[in-house]
């Protein structure tokens, strides 16, 4: 599965996910995977400036389909259970239906047709897309053949990798997520009770040990020949949390480019072993904290969101129930390669606005002594501005913001507060713990009881930036919070305990 690491779909209401974050070369404050292109090779931008996962600011305005053609794994991962299947579950190893080659070329072609932000075709699943190595590579062959700008993507547990590396370049896939766990056998054997290798069942730590060494080669296969490597990591509370530094190093010195540490999900009803056994997922504020520990030795994703092996769409969003095989097969294809080229020039326009708007509230910071860090949430639909009411977000991006600038840190999922029209005043309390240690929320529109529920709640609601770009409002809005502390019209007061120092919205 993409083993995007099979984690499976939360209904926590604190932000179970991540972001993404590191400075960059040039001093300034930027989300690792959110890097530009002054901060790399110019052939590594090109490769990641429109696939959302590698780029965080790019999954604002592109999305990506995954195609289930890989049923089979040649794993067993505790936290894993592909028995399940349900459309109105969204984590990964689940599916609808399951797709040959050639329905997954249809389905990639409907889906490039109604969606020309569609950038990234990948395979995760809902098994191992190498344990299936026919039809992954028959998939990317047709793909390829009849659809040539959509880039290829692919997610594996590793084991099998070093086995098809040659293929994998051949067909030009540039992107391979790997899940790693662990880089200690001892480690291993407490996620992985069997795997299956040179026809043969391995188990305990002997399979963890063959899993190593192969997930290591593997990676090293991968950046000798230049193809990004993204590495996934499931962070699993007294067992591989603290370990997972050690995994962050041993991944970074083989060559990997992004890591993505992302929360165990886990449940009972999911049937896994562990949501069975009890073992429970990190909290928000512990997987921001070890995110934030691995920072500053590579670039670290922090937006994923953990999604279906189906999923089509915006990170995000799923828009896989409008392509099922059986609207797909009635779909007229209309896939035009220049409209969407149109299309795509369009969103580079925009994003050229958007980082010229930062540059500009990043300039008016310059100077400014104060080592004030607030997290600001902030309603969004998409494309990178403040365009979400209240009422309607069913989730909030979070962002760090300091004199350094604006950083994405974690998205937060909540339940609506709005439901046709009528509020959900008990909606209301689960959202306020969400954003408990957040000093404002920046939406395009808000109703005057969450209003002041929120305000009561030390969090301020804040309209006025509504449809601009989220990092200027980001910034904009903390320039207007240390104005205000400096003339004393505010006190900064601790909030939380995963920032250092952060203020929040008190009336003085
Ligand atoms: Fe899919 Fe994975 Fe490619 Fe992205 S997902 S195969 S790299 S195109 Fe992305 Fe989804 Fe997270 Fe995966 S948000 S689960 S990281
Ligand atoms: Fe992915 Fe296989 Fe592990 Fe499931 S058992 S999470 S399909 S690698």
């Amino acid at each position: 599965m993409e083993s995007e690491t099979h984690v499976n779909a939360p209904a926590v209401p604190v932000s179970e996910h991540k972001g993404c974050g590191a400075t960059s070369g040039s001093g300034r404050a930027s989300c690792g995977s959110s890097m530009a292109p002054q901060d790399m090779a110019p052939g590594v931008w090109d490769k990641v400036k429109n696939h959302p996962c590698y780029s965080e600011e790019a999954h604002h305005h592109y999305a990506r389909m995954h195609v289930a053609v890989a049923p089979a794994c040649n794993i067993q991962c505790h936290y894993c259970n592909r028995k399940y299947d349900c459309a109105n579950e969204s984590r990964p190893g689940v599916v609808s239906e399951r797709l040959t080659p050639e329905q997954a070329a249809r389905k990639a072609l409907a889906v490039a047709s109604a969606i020309p932000q569609m950038t990234v075709l990948g395979i995760a699943g809902p098994g191992d897309p190498l344990a299936n190595p026919e039809k992954t590579f028959k998939t990317f062959e047709l793909i390829a053949r009849e659809a040539p700008d959509i880039k290829l993507c692919l997610s594996t547990n590793g084991l099998a990798l070093p086995d098809y590396i040659d293929r994998i370049k051949d067909l030009n896939v540039d992107h391979v997520t790997i899940t790693i766990n662990m880089v200690d056998p001892d480690i291993g054997a407490r996620i992985y009770p069997w795997i299956y290798y040179r026809h043969k069942r391995h188990m305990g730590r002997e399979a963890s040990e063959i899993l190593h060494e192969r997930q290591m080669r593997g990676l090293e296969m991968l950046t000798e020949r230049g193809i990004l490597c993204k590495v996934n990591s499931v962070m699993i509370p007294g067992i591989n949390d603290q370990h997972l530094v050690d995994v962050n190093k041993a991944v970074k010195s083989r060559g990997a480019f992004l890591h993505n540490i992302m929360p165990l999900i886990s449940s009972p009803e999911h049937g896994t072993v562990f949501g069975l056994s009890g073992q429970r997922g990190p909290t928000a504020q512990e997987l921001k904290a070890l995110q934030d520990r691995c920072e500053g030795q590579m670039n670290m994703m922090r937006h994923c969101r953990q999604c279906r092996a189906d999923a089509v769409g915006l990170l995000g969003e799923d828009r896989s129930a409008e392509f099922t095989t059986t609207k797909v097969m009635e779909m007229e294809l209309s896939y035009d390669p220049a409209a969407r080229r149109a299309y795509q020039e369009a969103v580079e326009g925009e994003r050229q606005e958007k980082a010229a708007a930062k540059e500009a509230e990043l300039a008016g910071l310059q100077g400014r002594g104060t080592d004030i860090t607030i997290l600001v949430a902030v309603a969004t639909k998409g494309e990178g501005r403040v365009n979400e009411h209240f009422g309607h977000a069913k989730e909030f991006q979070i962002y760090e913001a300091s004199a350094r600038g604006a950083k994405f840190v974690g998205h937060r999922r909540v339940d609506l507060y709005c439901q046709g029209g009528y509020a959900e005043d008990d909606s209301l309390p689960a959202i306020i713990r969400a954003l408990n240690d957040c000093t404002a929320v920046l939406v395009a529109k808000i109703g005057g009881c969450p209003r002041a529920t929120l305000e009561e709640a030390g969090i301020e609601p804040v309209d006025a930036c509504a449809h601009e770009f989220i990092d200027a409002a980001v910034l904009g809005y903390y320039k207007s919070y240390i104005e205000r502390v400096e003339r004393g019209e505010i006190t900064c007061a601790a909030k939380g305990d995963a920032m250092i120092r952060q203020g929040a919205y008190v009336a003085a």
